[in-house]
């Protein structure tokens, strides 16, 4: 097709598809309720593309996964975790409500691990591979997907992909390595793809971004070209053409392998990427692929600059290649559709395009290539002079804001030495106080459907701001009173007040806009509406530091107790990651100014009395790049911007931060390197594995392994729970060691909550009593 995108998002323009499957959970939506709710989905979004201009049959492809689209590939080829080997029907199939089981565990056993899509907020289900791993074929999903429209391409993530995304069954020997199993696997993706050709599929899709990441493989450009030469050899009449796509990034030496394989098309992302003057050539000649352009970016939200990409586009084509034209990734990480955001104001909706102006965007393109730039010129001046209006936009700069981030010099992010600091907060902070092990939680408290309730009536109107605030109010009394019946040590205010730790601090910042309806799918069914940052950032109200905005709520919590009380910030890399950021300077010159407003929120708390500030990075991780050597750049900037937003404070102040993901290993050094006072991290699933490495690494501060996995809602014993910290405790000196959940608790229920609370209490107690007695 000459026009097309690799995917559109998937929850609907009303989140049609999440409350279907949440109701289809709570059994309120039988399966064929289910399926009729998707099917009308579906077929409405296959309407809406084709309106939108991809018009020829294959230029839609079948991305329509319920759950997830790794989940889809489990099931597409049977590849059943031996944990979940009875879930397979007598013909060996993976029916519907299986697969929700993966993904969702049940009273038996938890789910698949989730991990981070790339350097994307998405979260996909991680498979499980062993060496006796059965993989057969299972179209019945793809098949009834493709079903939705007129000659959909079906899409499925490709076999290398798929393998590389995999983790080791537990029961497999040391040193497996899923990728061993390619030679399987490729049969059944053969099958797989001659099943949807039969079904009358004209193309099928192959998404192997996993070429564009640093893989630790010895030859993985000969595995990948063997691989596409298995799937492209040898097709029968009623096989499909291959697209082989590599969004998120650039494939470098494993594209001309695919390229050369004998598959139809290939996508490379020219956003993120680019193709070299060899590489070009790659798709020029007598059977070469044709070549899918990705212009327009399926990762921000921004309108594309026109004119440089139909230039890019020419310029392919005029070098021999068969170009169509495409979106870098899928659409999924946009929002549907920009029309229904009508608060925004007019001057920054000209700068917006979302999945549905994106796609205008690809076919109009599409006809500037075909018919010539008078074409399209209505459009091309349309864009241009929005461009241009942005660019010269006073709003987007606020001089002092840049002022201040150009001054800030290597003592603006410089604490006194961690070991002067611990003495100085034993001695004059809130530490002192504090037992060996204390106990603490990460920040939220869970958010009842009243508090849920209230934010939307205060919204509405129907609640005013007196009302609200004391309804808010209450719930933090609420929260405090339970945290001291329980014994915790350092307590929390709960959060009630934030809807999202990022849309919270947007929502109270200059430079960042909110949306109504601009929901991204982040897992299964659950959704964040990403924040759009657009202009010089700097907490809100009259003068350069604008107005501090937790310290009402965390110093009203802090005065209702003699314990000490934490504040709760979001850190600069987290706010950045789970929004849409603005493209026209360095992430790191838009990191500071994030970093210096945040500093200004943790002066002010200190100066409230508030003795303990957390700054979490969960998204620390996520933003790390793909390619290894662009890993020091990052992490410069990245920790430079936590320790700017930590460090304007006395060494009697204690900085804590959380990190959430098990996977710590390339980012052990910047962890250690944020220079926080206390790090509580996720551990609880992979059984406090990561405190070695981290000891290996140096790390002598304080620390907090979770110890109960709050992503379940199984509730640990205190046997359990003592287990992990005693294990901790063997490792990590106890005035150095914290007692804590492994996240915040805000998705969980109340009776579990408190029932695990007061085990994490019993148990810190049991260890302590231990570690004294041992002396
Ligand atoms: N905020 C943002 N991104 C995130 C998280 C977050 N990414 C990683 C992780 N946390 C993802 N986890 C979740 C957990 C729950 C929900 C979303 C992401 C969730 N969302 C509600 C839903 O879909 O019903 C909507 C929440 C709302 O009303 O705003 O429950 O914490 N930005
Ligand atoms: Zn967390």
């Amino acid at each position: 097709p000459a026009a097309t995108v690799l995917g559109y998002p998937r929850i609907g323009p009303r989140r049609e598809l999440k409350k279907a499957l949440e109701r289809s959970w709570a059994g309120t939506l039988d399966a064929e309720g289910l399926t009729a709710e998707v099917g009308a989905l579906r077929a409405a979004t296959v309407d809406r593309q084709r309106e939108l201009g991809l018009t020829e049959p294959a230029a839609v492809p079948a991305s329509f996964a319920l759950y997830d689209q790794v989940l889809d590939a489990i099931v597409a080829t049977g590849a059943l975790p031996a944990r979940f080997s009875d879930l397979a029907g007598s013909d060996g199939v993976i029916d519907r409500a299986a697969s929700f089981v993966l993904a969702r565990g049940d009273v038996a056993r938890g789910p698949l691990e989730m991990t981070k899509w790339f350097d994307t907020n998405y979260h996909y289900l991680v498979p499980e591979i062993g060496p006796e791993t059965r993989f057969s074929p299972n179209a019945a999903e793809l098949l009834a997907q493709a079903a939705a429209g007129e000659g959909l391409r079906p899409a499925l993530v490709g076999p290398v992909t798929f393998l590389l995304l995999s983790k080791a069954e537990d029961s497999a020997p040391e040193g497996f390595d899923p990728l061993s199993r390619l030679d399987d696997l490729l049969p059944v993706y053969r099958e797989l793809i001659s099943e949807l050709g039969r079904a009358g599929a004209t193309w099928v899709q192959l998404e192997e971004p996993a070429l564009v990441a640093d893989q630790d493989r010895g030859d993985l450009a000969g595995v990948v070209e063997s691989a596409y030469r298995r799937l492209a050899a040898d097709r029968a009449e009623s096989d499909p053409a291959l697209f082989v796509a590599t969004p998120y990034g650039d494939a470098e030496d494993l594209l001309a392998p695919v390229a050369r394989s004998g598959v139809e098309a290939v996508h490379v992302d020219l956003v993120r990427g680019g193709l070299t003057a060899e590489q070009t050539a790659l798709f020029t000649g007598e059977g070469a692929p044709a070549l899918v352009a990705g212009v327009v970016n399926g990762r921000n939200i921004w309108r594309a600059d026109l004119d440089a990409a139909l230039t890019r586009l020419e310029g392919l084509r005029d070098a021999g290649a068969r170009v169509s034209v495409a979106t870098s990734t899928s659409l999924f990480h946009t929002p549907h559709d920009l029309e229904q955001e009508t608060a925004l104001p007019e001057e920054r909706r000209r700068w917006l395009a979302f999945a549905d102006q994106k796609i205008r965007e690809v076919a109009v393109l599409a006809r500037g290539l075909a018919e010539g730039r008078e074409a399209i010129a209505a459009e091309l001046d349309d864009a241009r002079a929005a461009l241009e209006q942005r660019a010269a936009a006073r709003s987007t700069r606020d001089a002092a804001v840049r002022e201040r981030a150009a001054a800030l010099t290597e003592s603006d992010w410089h604490r006194e030495p961690a070991e002067e600091r611990r003495a100085a907060q034993a001695a004059d902070g809130v530490a002192g106080g504090l037992p060996a092990i204390p106990t603490t939680t990460i920040g939220s408290f869970p958010q009842t459907a009243e508090i849920r309730a209230a934010r939307a009536a205060h919204k509405a109107g129907r609640l005013d701001d007196e009302q609200y605030v004391g309804r808010l109010r209450e719930e933090i009394r609420d929260v405090v009173a339970l945290q001291e019946e329980l014994g915790l040590d350092v307590l929390v205010h709960g959060e009630p007040e934030r809807n999202d730790m990022v849309q919270y601090f947007a929502e109270n910042f200059d430079g960042f806009d909110v949306t109504d309806h601009g929901w991204v799918q982040s897992y299964g069914s659950r959704c964040t509406r990403p924040s759009i940052l657009w202009g010089d950032v700097s907490r809100s109200g009259e003068g350069l530091r604008g107005e501090a905005f937790t310290v009402p709520w965390i110093g009203y919590a802090q005065s209702l107790t003699e314990r000490p009380v934490k504040g709760m910030l979001t850190g600069p890399v987290t706010i950045l990651a789970w929004s849409f950021v603005r493209e026209d300077q360095p992430l790191g010159e838009t990191a500071d100014q994030v970093a210096l407003a945040l500093r200004d929120e943790v002066a002010d708390l200190e100066a409230a009395g508030i003795g303990i500030v957390q700054v979490d990075e969960p998204a620390l991780r996520e933003l790390l790049p793909l390619r290894r050597r662009d890993h020091a750049d990052y992490l410069d900037w990245s920790v430079r911007s936590f320790r700017v937003a930590t460090s304007d404070v006395r060494p009697s102040t204690q900085i804590h931060t959380h990190l959430c993901y098990s996977e710590f290993g390339e980012v052990l050094s910047a962890i250690d390197a944020l220079d926080a006072d206390v790090t509580s991290v996720e551990a609880a699933r992979s059984r406090m594995e990561l405190l070695d490495p981290l000891q290996e690494a140096g790390f002598d501060r304080g620390i907090g392994p979770g110890v109960w996995d709050i992503h379940s809602p199984r509730v640990p014993t205190v046997d359990e729970v003592s287990t992990l910290l005693g294990a901790a405790a063997e490792v990590i000196a106890p005035d150095r060691l914290w007692a804590n959940p492994d996240c915040g608790l805000k998705t969980r229920a109340y009776p579990e909550t408190k029932a695990a609370l007061t085990h994490l209490v019993e148990a810190a107690g049991r260890v302590r009593a231990e570690v004294a007695a041992r002396g």
